[in-house]
């Protein structure tokens, strides 16, 4: 998608602080952390939200978590605890829409709140 930021991201044609890379998932830091950690994992390919994944997408989906679980703990908050947030829409608060799951710990988060 030539007009992504996150696949611009991706092609590294927009820097960012890369935390992880395989074939088909990237991760880096967010650029506007509401924690000591903030990264955003991201499937290669453009899926602009979770509501359009398919089931032939599960293997990718459940790597994208095995890669968050991989990552927490090389950052060090795998211990404490963190969260895990894809955001969906509108009403979701989604933003930027290549799909993306936000990795955030290092502090105590608050009770989550809608
Ligand atoms: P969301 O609201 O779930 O769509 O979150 C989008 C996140 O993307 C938001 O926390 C800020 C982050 N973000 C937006 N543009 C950039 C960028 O150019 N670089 C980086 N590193 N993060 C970005």
């Amino acid at each position: 998608m030539m007009d992504c930021i996150f696949c611009k991201i991706i092609n590294k044609e927009i820097p960012s602080q890369i935390v992880y890379e395989d074939k088909d998932i990237f991760a880096f830091k967010d650029i506007n952390p509401r924690a000591p950690v903030h990264i955003l994992i991201i499937p290669k390919r453009h899926i602009p939200d979770i509501s359009q994944i398919e089931p032939e997408d599960a293997d990718l989906i459940g790597r994208i978590h095995v890669a968050a679980v991989k990552i927490a703990q090389e950052a060090g908050i795998a211990e404490q605890g963190y969260r895990l947030v894809n955001n969906c829409k509108e009403n979701g608060g989604q933003e930027v829409y290549h799909l993306h799951f936000h990795l955030i710990g290092g502090r105590k988060l608050g009770a989550f709140a809608g």
